[in-house]
C-alpha cells in the first residue's frame, strides 16, 4: 500500500572539482579549484532534492571537508532518511540532529536538498515556506584576491564596467600588516566613491595589530573590517573603537554562538552563512538573534557554487534587513556553468529565482564530465 506521504527512497552524494577562474587567495589557503558536494534525495513521489557543501580549502578553515561530508551522509545521515516522510523537513532535521552532533555543513546539504524538493512538490519557491521573500533581487560583494595589488585593482575596474559588482572584499591577514594597509590604501585610492571596501581578515590578526589595522583601515576608507581577531571578547574589546565597522564571521557557528556574541556586543554585523549556521532555518534563527540585538546583516558565502548561493539567496530574501547586502559571488569565480540557465548577475545584483523549489536546474551531462572518479577520469 503507498502511503499516504512521499517518503526519501534513496540520498546520492558525489563530489565536484571545478577550478577557479584565478588563484584564490586568502589567509588560510589558496585555492585553484572548488569542490561542491553535491546531494541528490530522490523521493517516491518522483521529485528529486539537490543541495550543495563546500567547504574553503579543505580542511583550512573549519572541521567538515567535502568529502567528510559525503561519508557523513552515506553512512550517518542516510539510514535516518530512508522511508521518512519527506515533506515533513524539519521533522527530519530534528530526527538528524538527534543523532548526529556538529556536520552543519552537511545538515546544510542535506535540508537544502529536502526544501528543493519540497518546493518542487508544492509548486512553490523555497523563500515562500521560509515565510516569504521581502526582496528578490540581492546586492552583491566580489572579493578581490588575486594576491596583487594592481591585478585586484584591474580586475575591479572591470566588474565596475560591466555594472556586476561596486562592493569589494579584500582578502588580507597572509602579508605583512603594512603591506596589506598599503594594499586596502591604494585600491581605495584608485576606486574612490565608485566602489566600497571592505576587508576579510580571516582571523590572522593578533589583538595588537588589530587596533592598529582597524585604525589604518578607518584612515583608508574601508568601511568595514571582517573577523579580524578569532576570539569573542577581544571582537567585542574592539567594536566601535573605530569608525569602520566590524563583522563577525567564523565566530559565528549557530544560533546558540550567535547568542553568546550578541551578549558580548562582539559584532555591527553578522556575516550569516547557511553552512556555518547549520541550513537554511537555523540561519533564520541567527538572523533574529542579530535583530533582536541591534546587529546588522550581511549574506556572508562559504564559496558555494549555483546550489548553494541560491539556497542561501532564498534565505537571505527573507531578511527583516539586509544593510551590508551579500557576497553570492561563488559561482562566478568557477570556469564552469553547471546549470541549464545561468543565473542573473545584472546591475550589481543577483535575482533569487522565483520557479519551484530553489527555481534552477542541474545540467546533468556537464556536471558528469568533473564527477570527482567519473567521466573525466575516464577519459583522460
Ligand atoms: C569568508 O571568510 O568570508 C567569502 C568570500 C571569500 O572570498 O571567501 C569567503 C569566506
Ligand atoms: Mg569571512
Amino acid at each position: 500500500e503507498a502511503s499516504a506521504f512521499p517518503v526519501v527512497e534513496r540520498v546520492e552524494t558525489m563530489l565536484v572539482d571545478l577550478p577557479t577562474i584565478r588563484p584564490h587567495k586568502l589567509s588560510v589557503a589558496t585555492m585553484n579549484g572548488q569542490t561542491l558536494m553535491l546531494v541528490k534525495v530522490h523521493c517516491s513521489d518522483g521529485v528529486v532534492g539537490i543541495g550543495e557543501g563546500t567547504t574553503i580549502g579543505g580542511l583550512a578553515y573549519g572541521g567538515e571537508s567535502p568529502e567528510g561530508m559525503k561519508l557523513a551522509i552515506d553512512t550517518y545521515f542516510q539510514p535516518l532518511m530512508l522511508g521518512q516522510d519527506a515533506s515533513a523537513v524539519r521533522a527530519l532535521m530534528l530526527r538528524i540532529g538527534k543523532m548526529v552532533k556538529e556536520n552543519r555543513f552537511a545538515k546544510c546539504a542535506v535540508e537544502t536538498a529536502l526544501l528543493d524538493a519540497h518546493g518542487k512538490r508544492l509548486g512553490l519557491p523555497v523563500s515562500a515556506f521560509l515565510g516569504g521573500r521581502l526582496r528578490s533581487r540581492l546586492p552583491v560583494a566580489w572579493t578581490l584576491a588575486s594576491g596583487d595589488t594592481a591585478r585586484d585593482i584591474a580586475e575591479a575596474e572591470k566588474m565596475l564596467d560591466l555594472r556586476r559588482h561596486k562592493i569589494f572584499k579584500l582578502k588580507i591577514g597572509a602579508k605583512p600588516l603594512l603591506d596589506d594597509i598599503r594594499h586596502v590604501a591604494a585600491i581605495k585610492r584608485a576606486l574612490g566613491d565608485r566602489g566600497a571596501v571592505r576587508v576579510d581578515v580571516n582571523m590572522a590578526w593578533s589583538e595588537t595589530e588589530a587596533a592598529y589595522g582597524m585604525a589604518a583601515m578607518s584612515d583608508a576608507g574601508c568601511e568595514l573590517v571582517e573577523q579580524p581577531v578569532a576570539s569573542a571578547a577581544a571582537l567585542a574589546r574592539l567594536v566601535r573603537r573605530f569608525p569602520t565597522a566590524l563583522m563577525a564571521d567564523e565566530s559565528l557557528q549557530g544560533a546558540e554562538s550567535a547568542f553568546e556574541l550578541a551578549k558580548l556586543g562582539g559584532a555591527d554585523v553578522f556575516a550569516i552563512k547557511i553552512e556555518q549556521s547549520g541550513g537554511l532555518f537555523n540561519a533564520q534563527r541567527v538572523a533574529a538573534i542579530a535583530d533582536a540585538a541591534g546587529i546588522g546583516l550581511y549574506g556572508g558565502t562559504m564559496l558555494e557554487g549555483a546550489f548553494g548561493t541560491i539556497a542561501s539567496a532564498h534565505v537571505f530574501s527573507t531578511f527583516n534587513q539586509l544593510q551590508w547586502g551579500t557576497e553570492l559571488f561563488g559561482p562566478l569565480l568557477l570556469t564552469e556553468e553547471i546549470l541549464t540557465t545561468p543565473l542573473d548577475y545584472s546591475d550589481f545584483e543577483l535575482t533569487v529565482p522565483n520557479g519551484p523549489g530553489l527555481g534552477i536546474e542541474l545540467d546533468e551531462e556537464r556536471v558528469a564530465f568533473f564527477v570527482r572518479d567519473g567521466l573525466r577520469k575516464t577519459i583522460s
